[in-house]
């Protein structure tokens, strides 16, 4: 088995696993931010980005063309417009800028400007994908998707979904190390909610383990998802307790990373499990 990893490379941050990190979400998407216009989204995102890091956020998510399923995408230059003016405002945010993007283009101009990870729901499938990340020192999450976000819930099948996602992620874990991206820089995500069933989801969060054997860090990204809605009551914000939960279950099961929108609240319930692991110790 490999050995587990011990930091995580993002250009000249070096991330130390020693614990679970928190990356924070900030949607530049217009669902997200629709009120005023493009210079007050910068604006409110940046604020966001800033208050998210001052509740304890590891790392940045920022994404400008929305995933969610059903979503259509959105041309290079429409999200380059929404990301730009608030990636420029970040460099001097402290912590690793993630951009959540699957096109090049958006990766090469994203990491010009300081990101310093990418965050590719296509695991840098798109024609290149890989040598724009290579050619940079980026950390990058390569996440597992059945379909595309328009179509993917429509009837997701798997004969055995951990084998599958794990098989594809070994896959691209290989594409991108023979592209010259070196192991430190690599995070796997088994894409809870990309093309995948409420039962899926469960299957793959108890089998998180089998996932980590792989070898590089796991990241969990089930937050506000709307397969947590169905089990909760409530809209979206009735779906912070159900992803508190679903954060701890990951982290329990192996995740090394989550990626959650509500930072403070998920770090809370981090330090619990921390502490109810460290009591352990005291036996
Ligand atoms: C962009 N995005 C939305 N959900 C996600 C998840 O679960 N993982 C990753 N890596 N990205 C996500």
């Amino acid at each position: 088995m490999p050995e587990t990893q011990s930091v995580l490379r993002c250009g000249d941050f070096r991330l130390v696993l020693d614990h679970p990190l928190v990356m924070g979400v900030v949607n530049v998407t217009p669902d997200s931010f629709s009120d005023g216009g493009r210079y007050l989204d910068a604006g409110a995102a940046q604020a966001h980005a800033r208050r998210l890091v001052e509740e304890g956020a590891d790392l940045i998510d920022i994404g400008a063309e929305s995933s969610r399923p059903g979503a259509e995408g959105i041309p290079a230059a429409e999200e380059l417009l929404r990301l730009m003016p608030v990636l420029e405002g970040l460099r001097d945010l402290g912590v690793p800028v993630s951009v959540d993007t699957t096109k090049p283009e958006v990766m090469r101009a994203a990491i010009a400007a300081g990101a310093t990870m990418i965050n590719d729901i296509t695991a840098l499938r798109a024609p290149g994908a890989l040598e724009a990340v290579a050619a940079s020192g980026t950390a990058v999450c390569l996440m597992h998707m059945q379909g595309e976000p328009r179509t993917m819930q429509r009837e997701p099948h798997y004969d055995d979904v951990v084998v599958e996602v794990k098989a594809f992620l070994a896959t691209r874990i290989a594409a991108a190390e023979a592209a010259g991206i070196a192991r430190e820089r690599l995070v796997i995500d088994p894409g809870f909610g990309f093309g995948k069933t409420g039962e899926h989801n469960f299957e793959l969060l108890r089998n998180l383990d089998r996932i980590s054997e792989i070898g590089p860090p796991v990241m969990a990204g089930w937050s506000r998802k709307s397969s947590l809605g169905a089990l909760t009551d409530g809209g979206p914000g009735g779906r912070l307790a159900a992803s508190l939960a679903a954060a701890l279950l990951a982290v329990q099961h192996g995740a090394r990373i989550v990626r959650v929108h509500d930072v403070a609240a998920t770090r809370n319930a981090l330090a619990v499990l921390a502490a109810a692991e460290a009591s352990r110790g005291d036996q």
